[in-house]
């Protein structure tokens, strides 16, 4: 099923023309989690090479990375889908704070929530080589992990 929210036709230096929200829209392997469309990918990597396999799924109008979270019910409905699937196993997401010890952002820019709900307790530690961010195996909760460190991970379209 297609939503269309909203639709306008001005000149050609308007927003974009659609913005469109489906409960369908992921085309496999990717599913539809809370709007997102993520892909599971169940070979173990290290952040880095996660981040470049994720990246190299991009196709002509379709930009691929690791995984960002829009909000709890996003992350819960993620780590249930990880639980449902795959049993309780860390997996990679795309946020570090590799450019600024302290400083938290996902791939795409944004800056990743601080604190609970989303951090395990504790989390962000306070172990500069923890560098990359993992959903944690039996909470679900974001975690701070070495970047070298070789897990599972999940990719998302943008
Ligand atoms: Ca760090």
């Amino acid at each position: 099923m297609l939503v269309i929210l909203g639709i306008s036709s001005g000149d050609s230096q308007d927003q974009p023309l659609t913005t469109i929200l489906s409960a369908s829209a992921c085309t496999a392997p990717y599913v539809e989690l809370s709007g997102g469309c993520f892909y599971f990918h169940e070979t173990f990597m290290n952040w880095h090479d996660a981040r470049d396999y994720c990246r190299g799924l991009s196709g002509d109008n379709i930009s691929v990375d690791l995984a960002t979270v829009a909000d709890c019910d996003q992350a819960s409905r993620i780590y249930q889908h990880i639980i449902m699937e795959y049993g309780a196993l860390w997996h990679w997401l795309g946020g570090s704070d590799e450019g600024q010890e302290g400083n938290w952002h996902w791939v795409t820019g944004d800056s990743v929530p601080m604190g609970h709900p989303f951090w395990y307790p504790g989390h962000p530690d306070n172990y500069p080589e923890n560098n990359c961010l993992a959903i944690h195996r039996t909470t679900g909760y974001f975690v701070a992990y070495g970047c070298e460190n070789t897990g599972p991970f999940v990719c998302q379209q943008f």
